[in-house]
């Protein structure tokens, strides 16, 4: 081989910069299944299954599509285990003039491959990943100089880069955003459309058997896998969502309700985050739907927003704050995250949906993850670098670039403002609004302290009252701040006691929150 492409797990497209800058008859590619990889957090085994599945069909595409081919399997004989392990047996096997990698989606890869650039003796190339629509250093130049990098900004520049939705320079429907559109609460008379998922082949049913050998202890389970492992598969779903579920996208996309992971969310993260989609294609076939007239623009506007909105948006924040951000605390939390997140065992019902169908699909819709586990744990003051680690695993589309500045950021406040203007934070009377998780929970919604009361509402108020010196000081908690002052110093007290105590027996790491609220 005379230059050596390598190809990381989440880069999964024919037209990816390296492939296009090589030459079929005398370069190759070079993917590797390592073990490193899988334990750097407790990956969910259909993560797991879904990569290195997509990874070997991907190299199966490149095989018939005449490129000489080298993939190291996880149980090949001489498999070293890790990425610098299997890139330097490579150069050994191939001895290349030259490597050339497009910008791995991990600060810790790029210092990897920094590091032996340094130490090889042959060039190493690193290309710009450009299936984003907003480098680093575009998004870098939006940055400087603004005092807050607000994401409906950054988006409206997007709109106007891409030219979705526009009418000219104006945006269609004359505005930008549809969301005071997007709030309604999900019923359960509504039709959702069964999700698409196709039956393991032969190259799967390999995967799952490895992972299921090798992986026993990581969280979630296997069966049932029926995710798209390649892209004509991924391209049937983004079909599957345009005709089926984008319609009412908008309308729903903050509900949540029992017994319906998806309700009109995609499932297209996994496949653009491996690269198995285009995130322009896959927002121009929306945006068709809505010329199309079938479709209405604040379902199109919500979802194109998310897409060339903030997916490109965390991917700057990541770029510009690492390596600082993963380590940022505002807030000081230092509690150990729950057993729970793990196992599903709790009597909250909210939280034992969302983590029960983390555990079965490794996937749950945005608002499950921001307002019900990311809620639960600031409110409770859990650390959140274990919380990130939470969500790098356990979501089938958690990668460092997109999971870190969401959860670090958004949902935590750990970053102190940079990505949220105030934290999501929100009691029992929001997912009770929201959800129909509340109707048969042993706590109650409307039950504001002591036995009984649902463990949002006191952590809420304790939660302000804890972080007052931070916090305070922000003009959208005012009213929050305003109300806790009005309060009677018994009703305070009865607060924060209901959340000490419920905190108490959280940190004793039993379900004693269950016997104590009886
Ligand atoms: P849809 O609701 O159908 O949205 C369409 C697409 O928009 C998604 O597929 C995704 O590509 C993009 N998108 C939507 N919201 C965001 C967002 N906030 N940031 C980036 N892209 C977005 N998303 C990931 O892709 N990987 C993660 O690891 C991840 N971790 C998260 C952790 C936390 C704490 C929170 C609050 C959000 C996280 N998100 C993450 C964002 C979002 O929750 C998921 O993108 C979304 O739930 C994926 O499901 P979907 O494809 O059905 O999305
Ligand atoms: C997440 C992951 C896992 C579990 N395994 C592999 C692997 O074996 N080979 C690979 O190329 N990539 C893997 N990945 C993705 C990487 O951890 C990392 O997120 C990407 O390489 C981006 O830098």
């Amino acid at each position: 081989m005379r230059h050596i492409l390598i190809v990381f797990g989440d880069q999964l497209s024919l037209d990816l910069a390296s492939l296009r800058s090589g030459d079929r008859a005398s370069d190759g590619v070079l993917m590797m299944e390592v073990a490193a990889e899988a334990r750097t957090v407790n990956h969910h085994k259909k993560k797991l299954a879904l990569l290195f599945s997509a990874m070997r069909h991907f190299i199966d595409d490149l095989t018939k599509d005449g490129w000489q081919t080298d993939y190291v399997s996880l149980d090949a004989p001489d498999n070293s285990g890790d990425f610098n392990g299997e890139i330097r047996r490579a150069v050994a096997r191939h001895n290349p003039s030259r490597l050339v990698f497009v910008e791995p989606g991990e600060w810790r890869v790029l210092e990897m491959i920094k590091a032996l650039a340094a130490d090889l003796d042959i060039p190493v190339d690193i290309l710009p990943d450009d299936r984003f629509l907003c480098s680093r250093d575009a998004f870098a130049r939006w940055a400087d100089g603004r005092r807050e990098l607000r994401m409906e900004y950054f988006y409206r520049d997007m709109r106007r880069q891409t030219g979705l939705l526009m009418e000219g320079e104006k945006p269609a429907g004359g505005r930008w955003n549809f969301d005071a559109e997007n709030r309604k609460p999900a019923q359960d008379d509504l039709f959702m459309p069964a999700l698409k998922t196709f039956k393991p082949d032969a190259i799967t049913r390999d995967v799952l058997e490895m992972v299921d050998q090798r992986f026993p202890d990581h969280f979630g389970t296997l069966a049932g896998f029926g995710y798209a492992v390649t892209r004509a598969d991924a391209e049937a779903c983004l079909d599957h969502f345009i005709n089926h579920a984008l319609p009412s996208f908008g309308d729903y996309q903050d509900a949540m309700l029992k017994g319906q992971p998806h309700l009109y969310h995609s499932l297209l993260s996994p496949y653009l985050n491996i690269g198995l989609l285009d995130p322009m294609d896959v927002c121009r076939r929306a945006e068709v739907a809505y010329l199309g007239g079938h479709t209405p623009l604040n379902a199109v506007e919500g979802f194109i927003r998310q897409i060339i909105g903030w997916r490109e948006y965390v991917r700057g924040i990541y770029w510009l704050k690492m390596p600082e951000y993963e380590g940022l605390n505002a807030l000081k939390a230092t509690r150990k995250l729950p057993d729970f997140y793990w196992t599903a065992d709790t009597d909250m019902a909210c939280l034992k949906e969302v983590i029960g169908q983390t555990l079965e699909h490794g996937y749950a819709h945005h608002i499950q993850r921001l307002m019900i586990t990311g809620n639960f744990a600031m409110l409770a003051g859990v650390d959140p670098r274990a919380v990130h680690e939470w969500y790098l695993g356990v979501y089938v589309d958690a990668f460092e670039w997109v999971e870190m500045p969401n959860t670090i950021g958004m949902s935590q406040f750990a970053d102190g403002g940079i990505m949220a203007s105030k934290p999501y934070a929100a009691s029992a009377n929001y997912i009770s609004r929201m959800s129909d998780y509340c109707e048969n929970c042993r706590y109650r919604a409307d039950v504001k302290t002591g036995n009984g009361a649902c463990p949002f509402n006191a952590l809420y108020w304790d939660f302000l009252d804890r972080n007052r010196d931070v916090l305070a000081k922000n003009p959208r908690l005012r009213n929050p701040y305003a109300t806790w002052g009005r309060m009677s110093v018994e009703k305070r007290d009865d607060y924060l006691r209901t959340a000490q105590a419920f905190l108490e027996r959280l940190d004793g790491g039993s379900q004693k929150e269950t016997e104590a609220a009886a």
